[in-house]
């Protein structure tokens, strides 16, 4: 048995609002479905994310559409989870576009039972399914991406996850931050669950959310099978650059090193062993400059410009303590003959005025939460107005329909029960907020883009949640949202 491991393509993104990225992110998803056919792989799995967004434009739904073509051609099922990134609360999204023109199986809790070659299904109440992969013997479990609060109830005396997959063999797909994996990783503020909440009893773990490559052992851990992120198929930020460039005050050079996060692809995984498969991704240089004039920072500048080759993204970092300040445009005349693909500037430059002794970094400056809203605001304007309209409008959604006992939602926005069940709960879980609007919005919108959310979930965990009556059972769960 040989299958290809992919998560987080972020397919439609055009990132720092530059269209030539977007084909970037195809051409990687492209290359890694190419490789996995040709390695003859029995099935492929995608671990959440296979859309940067929930509602992917027609372009990005025909080019998904295209690629997905090419393994349903050799008959090769594809199976896949719905990400943070791309799950919906809506009845029908793209997955079931997807679904319905036989290119993805998606896998988790459905409404309806599904029957075929490749699937199967157990009822677990009136209207929930479990669905699953078969492929021969091997069953291929999964859940879309959840909240750890939606999985880990009553201070860790429900647990969804095990509930609901015990006794289980075979495949388990997730797309959550696991502590143990995601600690030495830049994406090491993310947290969803802990080791020990994951199911026991699976073969392999096939695991998105992160988007660096981490394996982690049975010997390590104790589970039954290796955990395995591939790490998304692009560079998705700085952090997940090919190549660093630094340039300190007491260097007389700058030194450039490869970086250990840098190399992008999946796995192929045969005997439930992963084999690291990299994909061809774009140079993305992060530099980091630092002097103490603007002269100095421009020279170093121009000096590191020559290091970068021509197709490559360039985020600069420019550092240092500078009398006045530095203006970042004078700077990017710099580059504009440069050649370089992309590139921007950020600043950590101090003015001596504002803060002579001490520098501040942005990490003591601001909270995580507001530190995301900058980057977002500084790096990708557009991208970030999208993210906030959606979520107004799904604020409003939620608002518009009042509480639980109020209004036949389904007359109004034409809802199914399994939407209804589905909005009914969520209302509920977040009944003791309704009164006001929530402090911290966009988390649960855009929390993936850095892995940031879990400690803001956590929070989360302490609130005040209705108690179901029989709380310890997983049909607890499923019926929450009934009225
Ligand atoms: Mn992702």
């Amino acid at each position: 048995m040989k299958f290809a491991h992919i998560a987080d393509v972020h397919l439609g993104r055009e990132q720092f609002n530059q269209p030539f990225r977007y084909e970037d992110y195809l051409k990687a998803f492209r290359e890694a479905i190419e490789k996995s056919v040709k390695a003859n792989v029995d099935f492929i799995l995608i671990a959440g994310d296979l859309f940067h967004v929930s509602r992917p434009s027609p372009r990005t739904i025909r080019d998904a559409v295209e690629v997905l073509e090419l393994p349903r051609r050799k008959g090769i099922p594809v199976f896949a989870i719905e990400g943070n990134h791309d799950k919906t609360i809506r009845e029908t999204s793209v997955f079931d576009l997807l679904e319905h023109l036989g290119l993805i199986y998606t896998v988790g809790l459905k409404r309806e039972p599904r029957e075929g070659e490749f699937q199967g299904s157990k009822r677990l109440s009136e209207n929930r399914y479990l669905i699953w992969g078969q492929v021969g013997d091997l069953e291929i479990h999964g859940l879309r991406h959840h909240t750890r609060w939606q999985l880990i109830r009553n201070d860790g005396a429900i647990n969804v996850l095990k509930a609901l997959f015990k006794g289980k063999k075979g495949i388990l797909m997730l797309h959550q931050a696991i502590d143990y994996l995601a600690k030495d990783t830049p994406y090491q503020d993310a947290f969803d669950l802990k080791l020990s909440e994951l199911p026991d009893g699976f073969s392999y773990y096939a695991l998105g959310h992160i988007h660096v490559r981490r394996i982690a052992e049975p010997s390590q851990t104790g589970l039954s099978g290796p955990l395995a992120y591939p790490g998304s198929l692009e560079r998705t930020e700085v952090r997940e650059a090919s190549h660093l460039i630094r340039y300190s005050s007491r260097d007389r050079k700058p030194k450039i090193m490869e970086n250990r996060e840098g190399p992008k692809g999946f796995y192929i995984v045969e005997d439930f062993q992963p084999k690291f498969v990299e994909v061809d991704a774009r140079p993305f240089y992060s530099v980091r400059v630092e002097g103490n004039s603007k002269s100095e920072l421009k020279k170093k500048v121009e000096e590191v410009s020559s290091l970068i080759p021509k197709d490559a993204i360039a985020v600069i970092t420019l550092e240092g303590t500078v009398k006045g300040g530095i203006a970042l445009a004078e700077f990017n005349d710099l580059l504009k003959d440069s050649g370089i693909r992309y590139y921007t500037f950020r600043s950590r430059v101090v003015g001596e005025a504002v803060l002579s002794k001490e520098r501040l970094s942005e990490e003591e400056l601001f909270t995580e939460w507001e530190r995301e809203l900058l980057m977002h605001l500084r790096v990708e304007p557009k991208e970030f107005s999208e993210g906030l309209t959606e979520f107004v409008s799904w604020l409003m959604e939620r608002y518009e329909k009042g509480t639980p006992s109020n209004v036949p939602v389904s007359k109004k926005t034409g809802a199914t029960p399994e939407m209804k069940e589905e909005k009914t709960a969520e209302a509920r879980e977040e009944a003791p907020q309704k009164a006001r609007v929530p402090e911290k919005p966009p988390e649960e919108k855009k929390p993936a883009k850095t892995g940031k959310s879990g400690k803001e979930e956590k929070d989360h965990e302490g609130k005040p949640v209705p108690k179901p009556k029989n709380p310890g059972s997983l049909d607890a769960w499923l019926r929450r949202g009934k009225p």
